[in-house]
């Protein structure tokens, strides 16, 4: 009797990806549509690929362009995948390779808790794209950011790592696959060390990191402290040459 054997080549997701590389330190590159020219975004998008990051970041809190001509842009220059970060339901694009489906779990705004989802969530079924249920939360960075304002809530104390780990521990129960600490863009201090050390010890699901990580060594503590993908915008934003500082 012969035996056939099929082989299927089954591509990983997006998710599959991270969670597969949960013990390298994984880069993303931000990409607010709204704070580039055509120009920077070439740059940027150049630099990044160069220094090797693993994913772009779409979107911001407040973004009042398309963001589609910029996944069109990245996605016809490098093979790195596009994760949308959208700040609003409008910011989504066929072409991005996953949504983080964000729900604010740090706050108690409705909308970004479930409302947005009920409005997007056809929407995001006809486009066909992964989608990531992230909870995110909002840590006190040091400064009012758009996030907060935005959003309509209140941050998480700096100093207050039990608040965030109960939080966490919420989200991780509840099915969420990805926790964000985020600080905002532009916070004066980043997610400290033993804030992410104890939601990493006491919850199983990839975190990420961003909001305020301007130096290598804030890239390291992030690290070393327990994060599994740290976020750059900012610092990108004002000089893209810098990834390959902060990265080798
Ligand atoms: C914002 O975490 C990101 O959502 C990036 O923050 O702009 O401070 O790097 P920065």
């Amino acid at each position: 009797m012969i035996k056939c054997v099929a082989f299927f080549i089954i591509e990983m997701n997006i998710y599959g990806k991270i969670v597969q590389s949960r013990d390298k330190k994984q880069v993303v590159v931000l990409i607010d549509p709204d704070k580039h020219t055509l120009e920077s975004l070439i740059k940027t998008v150049g630099f990044a690929v160069d220094a090797g990051v693993n994913y772009f970041f779409v979107g911001g809190s407040l973004v009042s362009c398309s963001i589609s001509p910029v996944v069109d842009m990245i996605k016809n220059t490098t093979d790195i995948p596009v994760i949308l970060f959208p700040g609003s339901i409008s910011q989504l694009s066929e072409r991005a390779d996953a949504v983080l489906l964000l729900s604010l779990i740090s706050g108690r705004n409705p909308d970004m808790l479930i409302g947005n989802h009920v409005q997007v969530a056809p929407l995001l079924r006809q486009m066909d794209i992964e989608t990531i249920p992230t909870g995110y939360m909002l840590i006190d960075g040091g400064k009012r950011t758009s996030v907060e304002y935005m959003s309509g809530t209140v941050p998480i104390p700096h100093d207050k790592p039990d608040i965030a780990v109960a939080t966490a521990i919420a989200g991780e129960m509840l099915g969420l696959r990805l926790i964000y600490l985020e600080a905002g863009s532009g916070a004066k201090k980043p997610v400290c060390a033993e804030m992410i050390r104890r939601v990493r010890k006491n919850t199983a699901i990839p975190i990420i990191v961003g909001g305020g990580l301007r130096t290598k060594k804030d890239i390291g503590t992030a690290f070393d402290a327990g994060a599994d993908i740290v976020v750059l915008g900012t610092i990108i934003e004002q000089n893209p040459e810098i990834l390959k500082d902060v990265l080798f």
